[in-house]
């Protein structure tokens, strides 16, 4: 209903749900929709308003019905990633459960500096039925709901107690989710009898609106100071973060390495930075890194660091730089990364300041010692690389109950390796999957390696997988998950199902956690709580007989097609299959736990207990306490 003015009458949620469909953004020239979509799960608190609101305009803003309101946060998370951030998808709930089950996803979403609109439902504002069913209840207040937990896990936060304040709200949840520098979760708290209110809006919000996100440039002094630097330095190393990706600046990137024959160590965010082959890219660097890239690191004199947050697996906890003398040049869209470890802050965007330093260097090329220091370490670790991925497993396999478990998880890398197209995805986010990958893919493509490795959040694979797909239908997408990952979240397989998303799942089966096996075995304990195995009715222990979980029954249940691959040829032939085959696809590999892929020249700080009986935990403790020696402080 139009009235005059330029007003027109529409409840709250329908002016939510219309504003969301002329958002654009625009980067270099480029522009499209903000919004690919709307996940939902409806309940009471949403199926009303927004539900009514997201009905009237289904053929403009396409509805997705999720089976946990947390996958949905991820699918929207891994949707946004891919699309460097340029777009994302909103997310609906009803009020309580179903808005607190995003709080985890939105916790991954910021920290992973990814942007994700939430829409909870919230309680009455108007109050007086209260206390409505799902209801937090306090004895101090009543402007308390579930919803205030977001608060800490988004960058925005908003509730919408009158349908006016939406006017204000929704232009700044589009600032925040734009921004390069601010962005992650943001929230609006969406009150139910609000949602349905109706009020006189004034027509502009919703006329197309472009938000250009800036590429933001650095402060010319330190500019030239960071050129000079670089002049300066005997042994510079790179460091390639999520920001290279998302700023595209790898070009830029490829460019300032080739002119200077610096090379480049990447994150987990930024793996495909500098797609391999290149005779400057070293692979992964810190925890989980490569023997050639932490060599570099820990020698270097100039650590040039690129759209990083620089976490604990990046410095190794701060050992991964060991030179006495060592500086760093940071260059981040956010003033927080750029100033970290006592950089030189180029609070730039990737892209831009690549280009800019460029010609200040012009004439700077490393020392033959050093290219050829990169070269000897680089061919060392292609050979350690094919070394691992052809190891078999030490399992005898007549000896054991399951001779199907045999298969090392680095035979397995080894084999999708060769298998997968160069601009395949492969989506992966925690247990002992990230590490390996990080150390053994080689990404020949800046999107080809899509690691949730930020807030490493089990769940995430599957949901990511499912977003990945949507954001590039162009591409196979290869979800790689771990078995305790899978159990946690494997239900959007039917969402997959549903929607006709064709993804490849490809499920390591070792039993329990292999990951966290490993490190409660090097803190001393043994391995405790990491298996799935039936408690033992004599001891009490969970040390009976391994639990024999059908994976591709389960799997198949939910519709998928289902292959069963305990061998190398079996899992070739599996892979084949299920290129051709629509319906998304579950391989079940059974891998060994045990067959670790070791570290290289690195250390995680995992601190051990100080006081213990047993001999283990103190060896552990003696271990952990000469390693932290190592540990610096960049001031
Ligand atoms: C939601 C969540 N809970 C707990 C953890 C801690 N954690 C990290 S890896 C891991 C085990 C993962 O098991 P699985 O998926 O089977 O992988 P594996 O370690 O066997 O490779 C756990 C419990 C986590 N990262 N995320
Ligand atoms: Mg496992």
């Amino acid at each position: 209903m139009t009235t005059p003015h330029g007003k027109i009458r529409l409840t709250m949620a329908q002016a939510v749900v219309r504003f969301l469909v002329q958002q654009r953004t625009s980067r270099d020239g480029r522009e499209q929709p903000m919004f690919g979509g709307v996940f939902g799960i409806f309940g009471h608190g949403n199926v009303a308003g927004i539900g009514q609101a997201l009905h009237e305009e289904r053929e403009t803003l396409p509805y997705y019905l999720a089976r946990n309101e947390q996958a949905m946060v991820h699918i929207a998370a891994a949707y946004a990633k891919m699309h460097n951030r340029l777009r994302t998808l909103a997310c609906t709930t009803s009020i309580g459960p179903g808005a607190t089950n995003m709080v985890t996803g939105a916790a991954a979403a910021t920290v992973n500096r990814v942007p994700v609109l939430l829409l909870p439902g919230d309680i009455f504002s108007g109050r007086r039925p209260a206390p409505v069913l799902q209801q937090l209840e306090s004895s101090q207040s009543q402007d308390v709901s579930v919803n205030d937990c977001f608060k800490p896990v988004s960058r925005y936060w908003d509730r919408i107690n009158r349908p006016e304040q939406v006017i204000t709200a929704l232009p700044e949840a589009m600032r925040v989710l734009t921004s390069p520098a601010e962005t992650g979760a943001v929230t609006l708290a969406l009150p139910q009898d609000v949602q349905a209110e109706a009020h006189d809006y004034p027509m502009a919000l919703f006329e197309p609106r472009v938000w250009t996100v800036p590429r933001a440039r650095a402060d010319i002094g330190l500019l030239l100071e960071a050129a000079r630097r670089i002049r300066d330095s005997k042994r510079p190393f790179i460091i390639a973060g999520g920001g290279v990706i998302y700023s595209d600046a790898t070009d830029a990137l490829r460019q300032l390495a080739d002119a200077t024959g610096i090379p480049v160590g990447e994150t987990q965010a930024g793996k495909g930075a500098l797609p391999e082959p290149h005779p400057l890219a070293v692979g992964g660097v810190g925890a989980t890194g490569t023997q050639a890239a932490n060599l570099l690191a820990r020698d270097a004199d100039l650590v040039i660091v690129v759209g990083s947050r620089l976490s604990d697996f990046t410095t190794a906890s701060k050992t991964a730089f060991q030179r006495e003398d060592v500086r760093f040049i940071a260059i981040n869209v956010a003033e927080l990364d750029a100033f970290k470890q006592g950089a030189l802050p180029l609070v730039s965007d990737a892209r831009a300041a690549l280009g800019e330093l460029l010609p200040l260097v012009a004439g700077y090329h490393v020392g033959v010692e050093y290219t050829e220091t990169i070269a000897k370490l680089q061919a060392a670790w292609q050979t350690e690389v094919q070394r691992v991925c052809g190891q078999q497993s030490a399992i005898d396999q007549s000896a054991i109950r399951n001779p199907q478990s045999a298969l090392a998880q680095s035979q397995v890398i080894g084999m999708l390796q060769e298998t997968l197209g160069p601009t395949d995805v492969i989506v992966c986010a925690a247990g002992s999957l990230p590490g390996d990958l990080h150390k053994l893919w080689r990404a020949r493509d800046p999107k080809g390696y899509h690691m949730e490795y930020g807030y490493s959040c089990m769940g995430y694979e599957i949901a990511g997988g499912l977003g990945v797909k949507m954001a590039a239908p162009e591409r196979n997408v290869y979800v790689l998950v771990g078995d305790g990952s899978y159990l946690m979240m494997a239900q959007e397989i039917v969402t997959a199902v549903q929607e006709h998303i064709k993804i490849t799942i490809v499920l390591f089966d070792n039993h329990g956690f292999s990951s966290i096996g490993g490190l409660s075995e090097s803190v001393g304990s043994g391995g405790f709580g990491t298996r799935y195995r039936y408690r033992n009715k004599e001891t009490g222990e969970l040390d009976g007989e391994v639990l024999a979980v059908d994976f591709a029954a389960n799997a198949a249940s939910l519709g998928a097609r289902t292959f069963r691959a305990a061998t190398l040829e079996a899992l070739r032939d599996a892979l084949a299959d299920a290129k051709n085959e629509p319906r998304p696809s579950v391989i079940v590999v059974p891998v060994d736990r045990e067959a670790r892929v070791g570290g290289y020249d690195s250390w995680w700080d995992v601190p051990v207990a100080e006081v213990s009986s047993t001999r283990e935990v103190k060896a552990a403790r003696e271990r952990w306490e000469v390693a932290r020696r190592k540990e610096r402080d960049f001031l």
